[in-house]
C-alpha cells in the first residue's frame, strides 16, 4: 500500500488494554470506528495486554479482516513479526523499538509510523528517517492511557517539530473531542487517540468531532 498522508486525519490506536472485560470489544470498536469513518487503525498490545500469543495474532486477524473490507491501513505497534503474520499495511515503532532500518531491510514494503516525542526527541533521533513514512507527535495533552508517558508538549511543541521536518504528522496524547479544536490550524495531518474513541458513547459522534467537520 502507498502511504498517503490523508490517511492520518483521524488514527485509532486500540489493544485489549484499552477495552473493559471482553476483548471482542475491540473488534465491535475497530468494527464501529471503521464505519464512522477513521483513516487508520493501530493494533497495539501494550501496557497490560491481556492477551497471550496465540489471542494477539487471532485478534489482529480480525481486525486486519476489518480495516481491509474498510480500505483503512492497519499499523502494528512495534511488533514485526505480528505485522507479517496478520498481513498488516504498517508498523509503528517507538526510539527504543525496533530500528527503522531493519523493518525496512526485511520488509521493504511495510510503512513505517516513528514516535517522536519532541524537538529534542527528532533532534537526537538515531532513527534513519529517509524510509519512515510518518511521525506520531506527542503527548499533546495529559494522558492516562499510557503508562510512563511523557511530558505534554502542547499544540505548539507539536508545532515545533513539524517545523523542523517534512515528514506527516500525527499528533498523539489526551486529545478528546473538547479539545481536539486546539489544533485546529496546526501543522498536522491528523489525529491519533485512544480513550476519545474506546471511551465513547457515540463512536460516530466522536470520529465526526475529531475530523473536524464538527466542532
Ligand atoms: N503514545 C503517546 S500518548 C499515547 C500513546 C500510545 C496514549 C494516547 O491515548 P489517549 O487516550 O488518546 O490519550
Ligand atoms: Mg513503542
Amino acid at each position: 500500500m502507498k502511504f498517503q498522508p490523508e490517511s492520518l486525519r483521524v488514527y485509532l490506536v486500540i489493544g485489549s488494554q484499552n477495552v473493559d472485560d471482553n476483548p471482542a470489544e475491540v473488534v465491535r470498536i475497530v468494527q464501529e470506528a471503521c464505519a464512522a469513518g477513521v483513516t487508520a487503525v493501530q493494533y497495539r498490545e501494550k501496557d497490560h495486554s491481556k492477551l497471550n500469543q496465540a489471542q494477539t495474532v487471532a485478534l489482529g486477524q480480525q481486525i486486519r479482516s476489518i480495516t481491509e473490507a474498510a480500505g483503512v491501513p492497519l499499523y502494528v505497534d512495534d511488533d514485526l513479526p505480528l505485522a507479517l503474520a496478520i498481513g498488516a499495511d504498517g508498523i509503528h515503532v517507538g526510539q527504543g523499538d525496533t530500528p527503522v532500518t531493519e523493518i525496512h531491510a526485511v520488509a521493504p514494503n511495510l510503512l513505517i509510523g516513528l514516535s517522536v516525542h519532541d524537538l529534542d526527541e527528532l533532534a537526537n533521533s538515531k532513527a534513519d528517517l529517509a524510509v519512515v513514512d510518518y511521525l506520531g507527535v506527542g503527548p499533546v495533552y495529559t494522558t492516562t492511557t499510557k503508562e510512563k508517558a511523557k511530558a505534554a508538549i502542547l499544540p505548539a511543541g507539536v508545532a515545533s517539530v513539524a517545523a523542523k521536518t517534512d515528514l506527516p504528522i500525527v499528533a498523539i496524547g489526551g486529545i478528546q473531542t473538547g479539545n481536539v479544536v486546539t489544533l485546529a490550524g496546526s501543522p498536522i495531518a491528523g489525529v491519533a487517540v485512544i480513550s476519545a474513541i474506546t471511551a465513547s458513547a457515540d463512536i460516530a459522534q466522536s470520529v465526526q468531532i475529531l475530523m473536524g467537520e464538527e466542532k
